[in-house]
């Protein structure tokens, strides 16, 4: 069994950045959603005594009649616990430390890198996910994926989750996509982002 990580803040902790509504449809419905999906389709089989991440790297493990159903909720899954665990009410923290070099050397400077990254989240049709990522080399990346996918598939680690599903920001922000990606910013947690560079 996979559980949904707890939510250590008020579903209003976040406002007005991220609205209640907004969160508490998003862990109640949705990431709980793909929760339960996961664990319907790995039931009977020992998929739920590993980690999530060594399940979805390798689809072939999977057999080809649970794929669908175990990939595409199992990354629903990962994806929203990520994503959750590095935003924070008490602010964005201080980006600092070798992952604060690493983006230097890759965008400049902080603000060239999200102005790279919010480039890719605006641009990105349609449902789907925006992430920071490390390459085997401690380099860094930006992806753009469509629905759930994730580049673990790529041999990429992703460091740090942004949901643009308009699930994530339509009820408090309907189609303005820039504000949402703007107001972002401001509540990411840095400090759990830095140790996931190592
Ligand atoms: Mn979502």
């Amino acid at each position: 069994m996979f559980i949904q990580p707890e939510l250590w803040f008020a579903y209003d902790a976040l406002a007005p950045h991220i609205d209640a509504m907004t969160m508490e449809i998003h862990y109640t419905k949705h990431h709980a959603w793909y929760t339960k999906k996961l664990n319907a389709a790995i039931e009977g089989t020992t998929f739920g005594e590993g980690s999530i991440e060594d399940l979805l790297s390798d689809p072939s493990q999977v057999p080809e009649e649970k794929r669908h159903a175990i990939m595409n909720n199992g990354w629903g899954f990962y994806n929203h616990n990520l994503f959750r665990e590095s935003i924070n009410p008490e602010g964005k923290g201080i980006l600092s430390g070798d992952l604060k070099d690493a983006i230097i050397a890759e965008y400049w400077s902080f603000e060239g890198f999200q102005e790279a990254f919010t480039a890719k989240a605006l641009s990105l049709f349609g449902s789907g996910w925006t992430y920071l990522c490390k390459n085997s080399e401690g380099g860094l990346c930006i992806k753009r994926c469509s629905f759930q996918e994730t580049p673990l598939k790529a041999w990429l680690t992703p460091l740090l989750w942004l949901d643009v599903w308009e699930h994530a920001y339509y009820l408090h922000y309907q189609n303005r996509r820039a504000d949402y990606v703007s107001a972002w910013w401001d509540v990411i947690n840095w400090n759990v982002v830095e140790k996931r560079y190592g």
